[in-house]
């Protein structure tokens, strides 16, 4: 059987990071990278996508070319993994064996958890900038929009950029206003959840900003059915069961999502099915030679790509000092929780949530008051952060904003 020091399951934004420190230390045929995709995109570019500020095209790279010199590129999908025997399945039956297994699958887009969904997506105004299908018909449907109930939808799991499901509101919004169609449309943002969102101090901007935009924000208010052909989406309340039928001229969706079904066929997931990793080193709980990080890992923040570049820089300390048999967990790298949401919120403002998801209190990196929106914080999200991406998230050189941070508290 093919065999590699250490196998990484997806080259996506944690895969790619990890691989790329990893192999060029290891040097030639020691990471093998398994990924189905021929194209890599940079995520956090389709919110823009669905407000016509910038293409799909923008957001998508050849995998190929992302793929580090020293690494090789397996182009199929793990099925299963097999922790007893330090190997892989992939797609075709065939297997890959392993010394080291890095788990980096990404979240799973669960269409069919809600009642003519899938049927309907793409199709009547329904719509969702969370997959590459469907982000540039939000921006279709937003421009062909000529006023009525421009309605988005937050679903009750957890998802990947919690704040995008909001972003896409604020941003559509802004998009009516400039168009004079603003009196004739309401905007309502559904959500599942209890709050807004999860940190209270960021949560309280939103809501401010959501009243000055007159948005409407209904919490605990679940969709649960789509009817396309009629215009109808069907809401829960999470709090007395009641159904609410709303009318809808745009409908936009965040599907439900959750970790990919093999983690928990291959008995490596906690009881969620995510991947059970001790959530500050990063290393299984059970099996001491695999390692998580990313949205399919179990720790427990938001899912971002802002928290894969910090724990990407503490797995690959600990997985190299176990590689050399070196590894402590009582002196091992941690990852703090870190995790940061760039919330759009129109008119060229962004209002920059950092912070840990483990002590839920904010982190920020720079030297005012990151809760009031922001004209730089948006360049910064539109402009900047995707040249740290592509340039240096995935080439393996960052792994978080900390030392700027401190750079901000020192001259403070
Ligand atoms: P991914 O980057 O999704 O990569 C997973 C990879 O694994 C994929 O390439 C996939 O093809 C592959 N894969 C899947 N299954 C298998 C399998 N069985 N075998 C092998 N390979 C497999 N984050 C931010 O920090 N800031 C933002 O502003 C932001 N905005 C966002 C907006 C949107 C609309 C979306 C969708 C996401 C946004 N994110 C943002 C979140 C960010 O994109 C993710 O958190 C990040 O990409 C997670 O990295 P990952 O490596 O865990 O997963
Ligand atoms: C970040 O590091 C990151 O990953 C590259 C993102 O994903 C696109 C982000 O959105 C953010 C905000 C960060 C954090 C970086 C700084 C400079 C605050």
């Amino acid at each position: 059987l093919p065999s590699y020091k250490v196998v990484v399951v997806g080259g996506g934004a944690g895969g790619l990071a990890v691989s790329s420190t990893i192999s060029e230390i290891l040097g030639k045929n020691s990471v093998a990278i398994i990924e189905p995709s021929d194209v890599h995109y940079y995520q956090p570019q389709w919110t823009f996508v669905g407000a016509g500020l910038k293409t799909l095209a923008d957001s998508a790279r050849p995998t190929e070319k992302l793929i580090p010199r020293n690494a090789n590129w397996i182009k199929n999908k793990v099925t299963k993994v097999e922790p007893e025997n330090n190997s892989v399945v992939l797609g075709d039956g065939s297997k890959v064996k392993y010394d080291f297994l890095v788990v980096a699958p990404g979240i799973q887009l669960n269409w069919d958890k809600v009642k003519g969904l899938q049927e309907s997506i793409g199709k009547n105004g329904v719509t969702s900038i969370y997959s590459k299908d469907t982000v540039e018909k939000t921006w279709d449907f937003l421009k062909e929009f000529r006023g009525g109930n421009a309605i988005f939808t937050m679903p009750s799991t957890p998802i990947k950029c919690p704040g995008a499901a909001i972003k896409i509101a604020y941003l559509a919004e802004d998009h009516l206003t400039k168009n004079n169609l603003r009196s004739k449309s309401k905007v309502i943002y559904n959500s599942a959840m209890g709050k807004i969102f999860s940190i209270d101090k960021y949560a309280d901007s939103l809501t401010r900003i959501a009243k000055e935009r007159d948005i409407q924000v209904n919490l605990l208010t679940e969709l649960t059915e789509v009817r396309g052909d009629k215009k109808e989406a069907v809401f829960k309340n999470g709090k007395t069961g009641e159904e609410q039928i709303y009318n809808f001229d745009l409908l936009h969706v965040v599907p439900p999502m959750g970790p990919p079904s093999f983690i928990a066929d291959s008995k490596i997931g906690n009881a969620a099915g995510w991947v059970d990793v001790d959530q500050n080193t990063l290393q299984h709980t059970k099996y001491p030679n695999i390692f998580s990080l990313g949205d399919a890992s179990c720790c427990p923040t938001s899912k971002t790509a802002a928290a894969v570049s910090v724990q990407s820089g503490v797995l690959k300390k600990n997985l190299l000092n176990a590689i050399t048999q070196s590894f402590d967990p009582n002196n091992a790298a941690r990852y703090d929780g870190y995790a940061s949401c760039p919330l759009i919120v129109g008119r060229d403002q962004v209002v920059l949530a950092e912070f840990s998801g483990y002590t839920t209190k904010p982190m920020e990196t720079f030297p005012f008051d990151q809760g009031k929106e922001s004209g730089s914080m948006y360049y910064l999200t539109k402009e900047v952060m995707p040249e740290i991406y592509w340039n240096r998230l995935l080439k393996g050189t960052w792994v978080g904003p900390h030392k700027i941070r401190k750079w901000f508290s020192y001259l403070g």
